[in-house]
């Protein structure tokens, strides 16, 4: 017998609609807020990927539901993008009514899939509701100086007609490429918005400290801030009046430097070369400009190279050392220019051995034959000599600063954050530009700065966003003067940076309240941070930095009260198909939720996922794991429908359920859903073998936790139970220690017929283990210590002897 999943799964998605089941609560002291990454409306629908995440964050908001805490469980969508660009401008459509399409979609298939969100709370990016807070943030940004416009080097993608963030985009064969696409992508110089996130580096790095997140991505964010701790150090040139200034991390390694190096674009460069080299320096400066910064830090490939026909001057040894250029130096990165020591740093190394530069040791190393990275005492260094690497560091610094050659820095690899995309679809910049140069911030009273209403987006063809076609939206009066719109628009990010607190302030869909009223920070104060936002590893860095910056500059603005936004983060692994790939629609291996809902239930399927294994790996899907899944449910539904009651309980059952439930909850506070749903499994198979009536509570108990996983199924079985409440507003079972006690016994330890000691152990603990654990007592192990066991037995439940000589 199976049970209709068609049927139930229908009739309670209806019931829990028209009794707003999941409405969100505020009566009570306890919250939870369980948040999703919400998803981009694509054109594709839903991914068997998002239900595995969204199955988590749904079991543990249904518990905490049942716990008695007010639950804040909401969903929306990440709605302005690229696809939808792109289709508007293929088809001559407006991408709003593609994306409100796509949302329809979506927001069915959720709803099939049976998750306990407050559709009540839903909010689109493109809202102008919603827009119209992401611009005011910005122009907070804009007033604390956070915001500027820049000349900055950027990355040009031809196909896509617009600038990209480094994040968008990735070496393919030594190439740029697009991330979305894979199109070229070449740098460019051009007027952009940029957000000066580097100002909030420090920050971003400390408040890691006190989150419950991955290591892993505690360290992606670690490693995209690079922090790192160095001196600038003054080098004078022997053939003219200028300096350089070189950022090391190795001050200590001074006496072993060889010769500077410069990035070739260093504007140094053309000011202090010889000009007998002037061409080929030029020369070698234009084909730097093809690589990437990825290319020439890659150190599998040669280094090249061109002396410059002058020298730098030591300031510690006095030395005069030759000036090279090499594209291995980045020139933004610090002062773009390097003391190369090749006996401790590899890419010296390489470089001096192809040009036959001097190689200095510095550092007490047996093998001269590569360079040497350890840590050793200094040698061939005067006053730093038989120091380790902290004692010289300091001694260095001392000297330089006294000297007035050198001074500590840090240095940071995060960059400020390109902010301005060539795009229709996206947040308008709320401001002017004035005829006379200046920016004006458009009144906050007139936000949102609505998108024009345009039945026809086209190429503007100059590579500047389609907006600028619109020349009666771009060209305004200004206080009587001549004035424009900006024609960029924000990049996607901006509305994930804070959608997590559009929530909170949501009343209906897309209706928000003032996110600078009293109210709302009453509420940001029952509500933040987030307790647990689960997600993908694609997320690990970009999203979750920038929401962290903005977070805190609102956090600096007194507009929220907690400094982070996520407490606990878990990154949820992918579906693999069966072999092991990753599903993509190129392949056409991708198998859609949709489809097994129909076939076997939206049920299996959220427990199927969760079965798979741990939320956070990659895990292949298997038709025999479903089925399994399936099997399971209809075995469930088949002994509650033929199960016999009772109000008598006669105990049996007592140990196998308080610690069933016992372990279920602790599982699922832990996020270990895969097991708490063996848990379950575990009390089912008990329930089968006993033969007399079941004692109700325990049953209505189990309906409980299985709703967790399998809603539908749980309601209809509440409701054969002859319940008319909704199971999912029921409270969470409690377990009863003493029956977990209970099943233990004190097991006696004696030796030679003394008693030594006791110990409890769960009641059938085999004779084995029991020795096993007895001799494992401290002054068991002591007495028995170098003497001879004649003899060990062991009475099951009762007693450990042991006879010794
Ligand atoms: C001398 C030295 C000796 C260095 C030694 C290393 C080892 P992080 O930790 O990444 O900050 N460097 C400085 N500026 C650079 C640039 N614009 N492009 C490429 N390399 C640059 O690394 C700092 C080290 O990277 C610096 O310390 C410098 O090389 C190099 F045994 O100076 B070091």
């Amino acid at each position: 017998m199976q049970f209709s999943h068609k049927s139930i799964e229908k009739k309670w998605q209806k019931f829990w609609e028209e009794n707003q089941t999941f409405k969100t609560t505020n009566s009570n002291e306890k919250k939870a807020y369980v948040l999703d990454m919400f998803p981009y409306p694509s054109g594709a629908g839903l991914h068997v990927g998002h239900p595995k995440g969204y199955t988590a964050t749904d079991i543990f908001a249904r518990m905490k539901r049942m716990q008695g805490y007010d639950v804040l469980h909401p969903i929306g969508w990440d709605a302005f993008g690229l696809p939808a660009e792109q289709y508007a401008l293929k088809t001559g459509n407006d991408p709003r009514e593609f994306t409100d399409k796509n949302i329809i979609i979506f927001r069915n298939q959720l709803k099939k899939l049976g998750f306990s969100y407050d559709y009540n709370k839903e909010v689109n990016t493109s809202h102008p509701n919603y827009y119209k807070i992401t611009q005011w943030i910005f122009q907070q940004l804009y007033k604390k100086g956070l915001a500027e416009v820049k000349e900055v080097n950027v990355n040009w993608c031809e196909e896509l007609g617009t600038v990209l963030a480094n994040e968008e985009v990735i070496l393919s064969n030594g190439k740029m490429v697009s991330d979305i696409g894979g199109f070229d992508v070449i740098k460019k110089p051009m007027k952009q918005w940029v957000l000066k996130i580097t100002q909030y580096a420090d920050r971003l790095l400390d408040g890691l400290e006190n989150l419950n997140w991955p290591n892993s991505v505690k360290e992606l964010q670690k490693n995209w801030i690079g922090k790192s701790e160095g001196v600038l150090i003054k080098f004078k040139i022997k053939e003219s009046n200028e300096e350089i200034e070189v950022f090391t991390t190795r001050p200590d390694t001074i006496f072993g430097v060889s010769y500077i190096v410069l990035a070739p674009e260093n504007e140094k460069v053309l000011k202090i070369c010889s000009n007998n080299f002037q061409n080929e320096i030029e020369n070698y400066i234009q084909n730097t400009k093809t690589k990437t910064d990825v290319e020439r830090q890659d150190d599998s490939k040669e280094k090249t190279g061109l002396y410059l026909g002058c020298h730098a001057i030591n300031p510690i040894t006095n030395e005069e050392v030759p000036i090279w250029i090499s594209d291995y130096v980045l020139n933004d990165y610090a002062t773009g220019a390097v003391m190369a020591v090749p006996a401790h740093d590899e890419r010296d190394w390489k470089f001096a051995t192809k040009y036959n530069l001097s190689i200095k040791f510095v550092l007490e190393t047996k093998d001269k034959s590569k360079a040497f990275v350890g840590e050793s005492e200094h040698i061939n260094s005067d006053f730093l000599n038989g120091l380790d690497r902290k004692n010289a560091i300091k001694l260095v610094i001392d000297k330089l600063e006294k000297e007035n050659n050198g001074k500590k820095q840090i240095n940071y690899k995060l960059r400020d954050w390109l902010f301005s995309r060539q795009r229709f679809y996206g947040e308008p910049f709320p401001v002017i530009f004035l005829d006379n140069g200046d920016i004006a911030l458009i009144d906050e009273k007139d936000l949102p700065l609505m998108l024009p209403k345009t039945d026809y987006i086209k190429p503007s063809g100059t590579g500047e966003s389609p907006l600028a076609n619109i020349k009666e939206w771009v060209n305004i009066k200004y206080n009587g003067l001549n004035a424009k719109r900006e024609t960029n628009t924000m990049p996607q990010w901006a509305g994930s940076c804070w959608y997590y607190l559009a929530y909170i302030l949501t009343t209906s869909p897309n209706n928000l309240i003032d996110i600078t009223s009293e109210e709302a920070m009453q509420l940001f104060k029952k509500w933040l941070p987030v307790d647990l936002y689960i997600g993908g590893q694609e997320h690990a860095v970009l999203h979750l930095l920038y929401a962290r910056f903005w977070h805190q500059v609102l956090f600096d603005l007194n507009v929220v009260p907690t400094p982070e936004p996520f407490q606990k983060l878990i990154n949820q692994g992918m579906i693999l198909t069966d072999k092991g790939e990753k599903m993509s629609k190129s392949k056409g291996n991708v198998i859609n939720p949709d489809e097994i809902i129909e076939s076997h239930g939206a049920d299996t399927l959220r427990l199927y996922e969760v079965f798979m294994g741990p939320l956070e790996a990659s895990l292949p899907w298997s038709f025999k794991g479903l089925d399994g899944s399936r099997k399971w449910l209809d075995r469930v539904y088949r002994l509650i429908e033929d199960i016999k009651l009772t109000d008598e309980n006669n105990g049996n059952l007592d140990f196998i359920y308080n610690d069933v439930v016992k372990k279920t909850t602790q599982m699922i506070e832990d996020c270990k859903f895969n097991t708490a749903v063996s848990q379950l499994m575990v009390f089912i198979n008990a329930v089968y073998k006993e033969n007399s009536a079941i004692y109700k509570p325990y049953i209505f108990n189990f309906v409980k936790m299985l709703s967790l996983y399998a809603p539908h199924l749980a309601e209809e079985l509440w409701s054969m139970l002859g319940n008319k409440t909704s199971v999912c507003l029921e409270s969470w079972p409690v377990f009863d220690e003493t029956k977990l006690l209970l099943s233990n016994v004190v097991i006696a330890v004696q030796i030679n017929g003394k008693l030594k000691s006791t110990f409890e152990v769960e009641k059938g603990t085999s004779i084995e283990e029991l020795i096993k654990l007895a001799k494992n007592i401290l002054n068991v192990k002591e007495t028995i210590h170098g003497k001879t066991i004649i003899k060990e037995i062991a009475v099951l439940d009762k007693i450990v002897n042991i006879v010794i000589k």
